[in-house]
């Protein structure tokens, strides 16, 4: 079969990302919802008040529907669009039988569900794996596999008449495997894009591939950290931008980093424990992750002195004396009144920002040599422990954002686009988190406004005072709740993923994160060279990064509206991060978090593909050749007549859907054509049988003309 997606983004660039592959009724009417949307539980109408259990035991237990699937085949559904009903307790099945067999990725209509292993998998990802997919005709028709996303985002900048930046972004909870898919992808593209390749380049961008990979370790070295979910996990959001040249090869990359001050407290680094941040508690691996990190550090071009000089602030209470140190914290200590804080690790937090803009201009290309770029998005994933404080309020905060992303930009706009072109659209319930959002960071009053005000006001801590504060200013929004027999001064936000509450105390302190004048003073007179260089200028009056931080995130959120994103969402099936145990109980939970039947049903329900009169017109005007479509495309002549578009795109789906062979399976003609497309005001909308049909019908009418040129030829001869 030709190559169907590959020709239309030759043609004009309206194709979709990727879609659902089986097309069902656009008119999702009331009786054919899934039993979980009538009665209002579960996904798309989860309550604050609704204990999360309950929606899990009632859609485990209750929906008998669910054994009309073939249990014995499940496990070969690479798409949950496919599998009928889409309801939780199917699609959990169906995962689940996947994973039994070690199948870990699974499509689920624009997104792509990515099950933790836990345990290496052999030759996944191998370079034949790769060029497997890098040089299918349709990757698509593969398994389902996280360099199809990759492959699908690079065709994407590629083919499109307007080129487009890309952006893959990989969410899940903490321990789901973020991290190591965006490895994966980084390692995709410098496989398949390698500019190294190219003899051209070979002598100015050599190795530059290896550069952007040898990023990876240098920045989870520094950045990440052992927590209670995830022996690696990160501490600090990762956007990197993989530069391509008009010829789609890598030539540069730079990062975006939204690391915050509060999670940088987590890089905070005792004494005589110098290599207890990385990833692994085990002597070798932390041997091996040690040559790794300076092998990669060598490469990007930080000398063997400059890695002396990081280390030594890592390790040796940065090169001034104790005592120094001591007296500076102890006049710290005094000032702040009865808390705690022991050591401001604000030199760990500069070196990161040291090594982020080292390693940003060590690989970054020069703007006139690349065009257009992929970007691929890793963040700290949700998390909730038994203690929470502002870190994981701001680390929660940035997924919520991400989750908005993900609604805005597919669930709503999608059903949305229907409307707009008159297209009749009965509406799949999703949840929108703005009222979360708006407790967190709205105006003029939220959680991050009042604490603002709380520290501008410089008054003694009172948690008891700020959660009354909270209570009175806030109680309103349905999202803030509180436990009336908790000790601990405390609220509960109840995010897209789950309730969290958060404790009080300790807030506000990390909130002002302030450095002190005097530490600043003492690290700028230090004999260590490069913590000179790092403080050289810096104003001793400056607030806490925190701001920055939330500006970073914004910044990051308008890059990804300009883009195109492609979803990845990664499960974790176990909380213990045993290999390959899934728990249901466990991702249900987060299947539910993340809106995955909803995004199912618009997929399976929905017309992926939409394309311009015009422009179908320009590619599937010549299947007919009526008087009416050369008018419609006459090049040559004046701007086209909108209201000979419509009938000229009817004419050309009339023949097509008379020319196709009648499955006596399916319902009435009339019903199966209104299943596979329908014309809106400025645009058709198909699914992917209706494309390969209008495809098959162009390539046959192709052919059909040359063979006449060549009788023509023959005769004349
Ligand atoms: V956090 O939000 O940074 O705390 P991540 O990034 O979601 O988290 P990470 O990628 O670090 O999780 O994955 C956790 C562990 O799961 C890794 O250290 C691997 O041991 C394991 N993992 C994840 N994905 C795979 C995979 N595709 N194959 C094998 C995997 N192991
Ligand atoms: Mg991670």
């Amino acid at each position: 079969m030709a190559n169907v997606k590959q020709k239309l983004w030759e043609n004009n660039g309206t194709i979709s990302a990727t879609d659902g592959i089986r097309a069902s009724s656009l008119n999702f009417e009331k009786g054919q919802r899934t039993r979980h949307q009538q009665k209002g539980n579960g996904f798309g109408s989860k309550t604050k008040t609704e204990p999360r259990r309950q929606s899990l035991n009632d859609s485990l237990e209750g929906d008998v529907r669910a054994f009309l699937i073939d249990e014995e085949t499940l496990h070969t559904y690479d798409d949950l669009t496919k599998v009928n009903p889409v309801t939780p307790t199917t699609v959990l099945k169906c995962l689940q039988a996947r994973y039994r067999v070690k199948v870990f990725y699974t499509h689920a209509g624009c997104t792509l569900v990515a099950l933790n292993p836990f345990q290496p998998i052999p030759h996944l990802y191998s370079l034949d794996v790769m060029k497997e997919y890098h040089f299918a005709p349709q990757p698509q028709e593969f398994k389902p596999h996280i360099f199809i996303v990759a492959e699908e985002a690079y065709r994407n900048v590629q083919g499109q008449v307007e080129p487009t930046d890309q952006s893959l972004v990989v969410s899940g909870e903490s321990g789901a495997g973020k991290t190591w898919t965006s490895r994966c992808l980084m390692k995709y593209y410098a496989t398949v894009a390698a500019s190294s390749s190219s003899p051209k380049c070979q002598d100015t961008i050599e190795r530059i591939e290896k550069r952007v990979l040898d990023s990876n370790p240098i920045m989870e070295a520094f950045g990440n950290a052992c927590t209670l979910r995830n022996n690696n996990s990160s501490r600090f959001g990762k956007y990197i931008q993989l530069q391509l040249n008009r010829s789609q090869l890598l030539v540069g990359a730079s990062m975006m980093k939204g690391a915050t001050e509060e999670q940088r407290q987590e890089w905070r680094m005792p004494r005589d424990q110098l290599f207890a941040w990385l990833p692994n508690t085990d002597k070798t691996l932390e041997e091996d992750c040690f040559k790794e990190t300076t092998d990669a550090m060598k490469n990007l071009g930080i000398t063997k002195e400059k890695q002396g000089q990081i280390f030594q602030c890592t390790a040796d209470l940065l090169q001034i004396s104790e005592e120094q140190l001591l007296a500076c914290l102890r006049l710290r200590t005094l000032r702040a009144g009865k808390q705690s804080v022991l050591l401001k690790p604000c030199s760990m937090a500069e070196v990161f920002d040291w090594l982020v803009t080292f390693i940003n201009r060590s690989i970054c290309a020069d703007k006139s040599s690349w065009c257009n770029f992929i970007g691929i998005l890793d963040v700290y994933g949700f998390e909730c422990f038994t203690l929470n404080n502002l870190e994981q309020l701001c680390i929660n905060y940035a997924n919520e954002k991400l989750q908005q992303h993900f609604v805005a930009h597919y669930l709503k706009a999608q059903q949305e686009e229907y409307v707009s072109e008159g297209l009749k659209w009965s509406f799949i319930k999703y949840q929108d988190n703005q009222s979360c959002l708006d407790l967190i960071e709205g105006n003029p009053t939220s959680v991050f406004s009042l604490l603002n005000e709380e520290c501008r006001l410089n008054r003694a801590s009172d948690a008891r005072q700020f959660r009354t504060r909270l209570e009175k200013e806030l109680s309103n929004n349905a999202c803030m709740s509180w436990d009336k027999f908790s000790k601990q001064p405390h609220f509960t936000v109840s995010h897209y993923a789950g309730r969290v509450s958060y404790q009080i105390e300790g807030m506000m302190e990390k909130n002002k994160d302030p450095v002190p004048p005097e530490l600043i003073h003492m690290l700028q007179a230090s004999h260590d060279p490069l913590l000179q260089g790092l403080f050289a200028g810096q104003n001793t009056e400056e607030s806490s990064g925190r701001g920055h931080s939330k500006n970073s995130l914004d910044s990051l959120m308008k890059i990804l509206h300009s883009t195109t994103p492609h979803y990845t969402r990664c499960i974790k099936p176990n909380p213990e991060c045993r290999p390959l145990t899934f728990k249901k109980e466990e991702v249900i939970v987060q299947l539910e978090a993340c809106g995955i039947v909803e995004t199912i049903n618009i997929s399976a329900a929905g017309f992926p593909i939409r394309i311009p009169y015009l422009s179908f017109l320009q590619r599937y005007g010549m299947i007919t050749n009526s008087w009416i479509c050369k008018q419609s495309i006459n090049e040559n002549g004046p701007e086209p007549d909108k209201n000979i578009l419509g009938p000229a795109v009817a004419d050309v789906l009339n023949v097509v859907l008379r020319s196709r062979p009648l499955d006596p399976s399916k319902p009435s003609e009339t019903d199966s054509c209104s299943s596979l497309v329908h014309c809106g005001k400025t645009k058709v909308f198909l699914t992917h049988s209706m494309l390969e049909l209008l495809e098959g019908c162009r390539d046959r009418v192709r052919s059909q003309r040359a063979f006449c040129i060549q009788c023509c030829w023959r005769r004349y001869l």
